[in-house]
């Protein structure tokens, strides 16, 4: 508690502050006009919070990190091991939804647990889907034409809707449900995963979208989903809507980027990237995010959190006005995408925290009033 008011100073006196309700934010609309208060509030505040800076999100950050694995019980993450601070949006994945653990050995009764705690802190949840082929055990990367077979004609459609309905069990601490930023079928105007653009066309793509979400809402009555779309790098707006689900479907203008933000050459094509979808999102007076970037091996450039991302971030006012960025996983030596204590980067990692316009769990305003 202590620590969130000397935030809140600190923001104060940085000329931060959170302004009063109404404003140029009076006309925006949720796609689930039934989305429970806090939902709906997760919405306002976070296009508020977008005109103030810009949040940090990590993937799986509470379930492990370099070296270690959480149990149900802990808090910990990486991120906080190195600058004191938890990502402001936890990043999760129902790959292998149906089975005891996710794609990458999350316990999906832990998850739950995670995503309780981390909503009760004041934190953003964001849910990916590295679907496996429904009814089978093909994964994500399996590249073969079934989209169509998952639609309400299709011989694998009921099947779908048994693995559909994870969000029905994510609770808060008086019984409401938790909100949920939800991000399936992304990337998908490359070709590597069967929803991608090779594997379906866009009227099949947009029809699995509508079905989810009209499913999840309508039929199962679940209304604490806020919709992410997330095309990975395109080259100009008109790529980026192809496949696009529609204004009634999607929340969140969303974009994959890990290509241009590897080196400094291609700090402008991020910078455009980015500029483009905060120029769809005003125009749908809808909210963007940079819903996955990062560098893998920990990046070669030890200066990469400032002199790289955090430079495309602030490198136009436009670009100012993302949501938030989320970086992957944390996995091991190998695969690492956030600092960790060791790492090469984490002097660097704690300049990118200091900087006023990066925002973290304890940075936050309350997001769900
Ligand atoms: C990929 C990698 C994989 C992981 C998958 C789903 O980008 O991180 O190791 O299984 O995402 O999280």
């Amino acid at each position: 508690m202590k620590r969130s008011i000397t935030c809140w100073i600190t923001l104060m006196t940085l000329g931060v502050a959170f302004g009063a309700e109404g404003g140029s934010n009076s006309t925006l609309e949720l796609t689930d006009p039934l989305a429970t208060p806090e939902t709906k509030a997760l919405y306002r505040n976070l296009h508020k919070v977008a005109t103030k800076g810009v949040m940090f999100g990590h993937e799986d950050t509470l379930a492990y990190g370099v070296g270690w694995k959480s149990t149900e019980k802990d808090f910990d993450s990486d991120v906080y091991r190195v600058c004191g601070k938890f990502p402001a949006v936890f990043g999760w994945d129902i790959g292998h939804i149906g089975t005891p653990a996710n794609i990458d050995g999350v316990p999906f009764e832990n998850m739950k647990i995670w995503i309780a705690k981390s909503y009760e802190k004041g934190g953003i949840n964001t849910i990916s889907w590295h679907s496996r082929i429904p009814g089978t055990t093909e994964n994500a990367w399996t590249q073969k034409k079934v989209v169509s077979r998952l639609l309400p004609s299709g011989d694998l459609h009921e099947t779908y809707k048994a693995v559909a309905a994870f969000f029905a069990g994510l609770k808060g601490p008086k019984g409401e449900p938790v909100p949920i930023i939800f991000r399936p079928f992304h990337e998908h105007n490359g070709n590597w995963f069967w929803w991608g653009a090779k594997w379906c066309t866009p009227d099949e793509y947009k029809q699995i979208w509508r079905f989810t979400i009209d499913y999840l809402r309508k039929t199962k009555g679940l209304h604490n989903i806020i919709t992410a779309y997330s095309p990975d790098r395109f080259k100009d707006s008109q790529e980026y809507l192809e496949r696009y689900p529609g204004d009634d479907y999607i929340d969140i203008i969303g974009h994959d980027n890990y290509g241009n933000f590897r080196s400094i050459e291609s700090k402008d094509e991020a910078r455009q990237a980015l500029e483009t979808i905060v120029l769809l999102a005003e125009e749908r007076n809808k909210i963007a995010a940079l819903t996955e970037t990062g560098v893998g091996q920990g990046p070669a450039n030890s200066k990469w959190w400032t002199d790289i991302l955090l430079e495309v971030i602030k490198s136009s006012p436009s670009t100012k006005k993302i949501a938030w960025v989320l970086v992957w996983r944390n996995a091991d030596k190998r695969q690492n995408y956030a600092a960790f204590p060791g790492a090469a980067t984490v002097d660097n990692f704690k300049a990118f925290e200091a900087d006023p316009i990066t925002l973290f769990m304890e940075d936050l305003p309350p997001m769900y009033e």
